[in-house]
């Protein structure tokens, strides 16, 4: 007999697909929720190898009734809502579709839950970025926020409704307030891909330089596959919470893109150029986290160092650029 049934929005995602193949691991039924859109949003799916093993509902964060459906129709225990619009850059550009899905969209599922299984768990997928310009130099679940970008916005709006609805209706709601976590499967719009790509390709004589923003910036970088873990803790706790998740190691893309360049004996200096148009509106300049609760209640760790991860990105998208060509 099959475990537990879970339900993933995002499961297209960098985490969603990571998720479905450590639950589907753990012998869970996994419900992936796919908001239909024409393009090929499969493959992070296929290439890990769970796309026939998950069960795929077409729902979308904007429409409620769909949502319902979906609840209805898998009567899943454990529901983690990781769909978004979740590239910062773009939310300037769209904030009212980002509100829409990231903020009012949280919304929607905490309402499909509490009208058809008010006893189903929930996990929302908070973010650093609620931070923003840091109101203290090591961030933890205390530490005030104060969000730069329309994204921020949005996810605080469904990080305070995730807590409201727990002390409203006695959900057991849980946010991960998650640092920046990356894999090969990464989108390619986020800064550390875009690099690895680049390196890629330029190695294989592809691409000349690689355009980036604000180089300054600096990051706690994980990796996506040990995240999706402390996901999956927060909802086996008898009581729901908010946790960071972090290394708490801080690394500029300056040196994040020496490291992923002299992977492959080149210098960052010689490619990389300083392009304004990358700059954002506000920015986020600094995020460090402390995941000593994380580490003291769910016993979650990080495993793997950012360089470790660049390499093993730089490897994927060295393969990917040589099966192409
Ligand atoms: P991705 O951008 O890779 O995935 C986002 C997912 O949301 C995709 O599956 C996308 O579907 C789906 N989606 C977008 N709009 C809708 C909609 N209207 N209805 C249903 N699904 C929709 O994000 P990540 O996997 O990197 O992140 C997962 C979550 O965690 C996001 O909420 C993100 O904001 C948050 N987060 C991420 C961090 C990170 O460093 N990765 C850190 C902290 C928080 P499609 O494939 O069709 O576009
Ligand atoms: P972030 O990730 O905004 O932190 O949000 P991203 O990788 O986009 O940017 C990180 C930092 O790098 C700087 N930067 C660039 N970024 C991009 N994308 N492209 C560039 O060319 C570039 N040059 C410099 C950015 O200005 C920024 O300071 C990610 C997303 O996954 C969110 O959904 C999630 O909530 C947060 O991480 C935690």
């Amino acid at each position: 007999m099959k475990g537990k049934h879970a339900l993933i929005t995002g499961v297209t995602g960098q985490d969603g697909a990571y998720l479905a193949k450590f639950l589907l691991n753990k012998g869970y039924s996994v419900h992936g929720v796919i908001a239909r859109r024409g393009t090929d949003t499969l493959w992070r799916l296929r290439e890990l190898s769970v796309l026939n093993d998950i069960e795929i509902i077409d729902a979308d964060l904007i429409d409620l009734s769909s949502l319902i459906r979906a609840l209805e129709r898998t009567s899943a225990e454990e529901i983690y809502n990781l769909a978004a619009q979740s590239f910062v850059a773009t939310s300037w550009d769209q904030p009212i579709l980002t509100a829409e899905v990231t903020a009012v969209g949280a919304l929607r599922m905490l309402e499909a839950i509490r009208i058809v299984n008010p006893s189903a768990r929930f996990y929302q997928a908070s973010t650093s970025e609620m931070f923003g310009k840091v109101q203290r130099p090591v961030q933890d679940e205390q530490t005030p926020f104060y969000p730069r970008s329309p994204y921020a916005v949005s996810k605080l709006f469904a990080h305070w409704s995730t807590v409201n609805y727990r002390e409203s209706f006695k959900l057991h709601a849980s946010s991960g307030i998650l640092f920046n976590h990356e894999s090969p499967f990464r989108g390619i719009e986020f800064v550390t891909r875009k690099v690895t790509d680049a390196v890629a390709r330029i190695h294989c004589g592809q691409q000349k330089e690689l355009r980036l923003g604000n180089i300054d910036a600096q990051r706690d970088w994980g990796f996506a596959g040990d995240y999706v873990e402390a996901m999956w803790s927060m909802l086996q706790q008898p009581e729901p919470d908010d946790y960071v998740v972090a290394t708490g190691t801080t690394t500029s893309v300056r040196e994040m893109c020496r490291i992923a360049f002299a992977y492959v004996g080149l210098n960052s200096e010689d490619y990389v150029i300083v392009d304004p148009r990358f700059y954002r509106p506000a920015e986020v300049d600094f995020l460090t986290g402390n995941p000593a609760k994380a580490k003291a209640r769910l016993g979650w760790t990080p495993k793997t160092s950012l360089e470790s991860l660049i390499h093993l990105m730089v490897e994927a998208d060295l393969a990917r650029v040589n099966q192409v060509h």
